[in-house]
């Protein structure tokens, strides 16, 4: 009987160089990514090009690349199992993207995207053309790798569907060329709030750092963060996310970074008021932190720099047979 070969599927996901990571970033992408290295073929991009849509400092910038890439590796990422790369270092992103720009997305598809309207604000007229653009990168870098899912935040549902629709209009009219990719999204912690705000998402970007627990933050710092979280009125500790959306953020928070069960914290903080919740609140993300930076600080930059070479190199082989296959079916190849 002839052996049926199995492959495994491919995982592409990335991150914008943009500000210090925070526990959002952590919880909604790349602890989603550790677990999926032993069954799927990954590959996980620092991307750069995504972040200049919004203005960036040049000496920040290059340090944010090289950090991203240090915490990708000191979350679990294993660069011998998954590849790691820096997206501006292999053209064929932005070169399809121009393609797709073309031949697949459509202004009214843009004109959707809540995350554009979000960013612009009430400035949309003097937004960068490149904010504007932005889904259509992304749909590049996913298409780029024959990828079938991408594990992303809730936030970024909208633009892995716009690269589905992209990649249909554009298989209809050239063939088979692009796979269909698909989101995943986890259950828990998909869109965690800023603890300042919990009608904004936790964002890297905001202007106000106390919105975040970021990865590098002084631990102290970070425990004054979390006593200083906004709840809601009331004293019990309940998971209620209309009446109660701070509070049910924090447990949130809590249950992923400390492991446990909400329903389980629900009944343990029974009879107890917020004060002592988020004193332990603060311990389980100290925790978690001073091990994170362990890690982290056990590794340099030259590692950094060597772990992306060599994601260059395997990305870029597969990033070139995909262009090449792409220009040949527009007929400019
Ligand atoms: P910026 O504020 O610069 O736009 P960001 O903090 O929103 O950045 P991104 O680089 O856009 O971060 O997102 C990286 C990944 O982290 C994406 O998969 C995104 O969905 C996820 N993510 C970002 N913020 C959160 C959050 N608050 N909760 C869960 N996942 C998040
Ligand atoms: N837009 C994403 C980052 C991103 C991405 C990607 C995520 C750029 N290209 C490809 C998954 C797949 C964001 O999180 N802001």
């Amino acid at each position: 009987m002839e052996k049926k070969i199995e492959t495994k599927k491919i995982i592409f996901s990335g991150i914008q160089p943009s500000g210090n990571l925070n526990i959002g970033n952590y919880i909604g992408a790349i602890s989603q990514w550790v677990n999926m290295q032993e069954k799927y073929n990954c590959i996980f991009s620092v991307v750069d090009y995504h972040a200049i849509t919004v203005k960036q400092n040049p000496e920040e910038l290059r340090r944010h690349i090289l950090e991203i890439t240090k915490i990708y590796l000191a979350a679990g990422i294993d660069p011998e199992k998954s590849i790691i790369f820096q997206q501006s270092a292999i053209p064929a992103h932005t070169e399809l993207a121009w393609v797709l720009n073309c031949y697949g997305a459509r202004i009214a598809d843009l004109n959707k995207m809540t995350q554009f309207k979000d960013k612009s604000g009430k400035n949309q007229e003097s937004a960068s053309v490149g904010l504007y653009d932005y889904p259509v990168l992304m749909a590049a870098d996913i298409l780029l790798y024959n990828t079938e899912i991408v594990p992303v935040g809730e936030d970024q549902k909208q633009h892995v569907e716009l690269a589905r629709d992209i990649a249909k209009r554009f298989n209809n009219e050239y063939g088979d060329i692009f796979v269909i990719p698909q989101a995943v999204i986890r259950k828990d912690g998909a869109r965690i709030m800023s603890l300042l705000d919990a009608s904004k998402k936790m964002s890297k970007s905001d202007s106000n750092q106390n919105n975040c627990i970021a990865l590098l933050d002084d631990i102290e710092v970070a425990r004054k963060k979390i006593m200083r979280a906004v709840t809601d009125s009331g004293t019990d500790i309940e998971y209620d996310m209309e009446n109660k959306p701070a509070l049910s953020n924090l447990l949130t928070i809590y249950a992923i970074l400390g492991n446990r069960e909400i329903p389980r914290l629900v009944k343990d903080y029974r009879g107890k008021g917020y004060g002592d919740f988020k004193k332990d609140l603060a311990d389980v993300v100290v925790k978690f932190l001073t091990n994170f930076q362990d890690k982290y600080n056990k590794i340099s930059d030259a590692d950094a720099q060597k772990v992306l070479e060599a994601g260059k190199k395997r990305a870029e082989a597969i990033a070139a047979k995909k262009l090449t296959e792409v220009r040949q079916a527009i007929g400019i190849g």
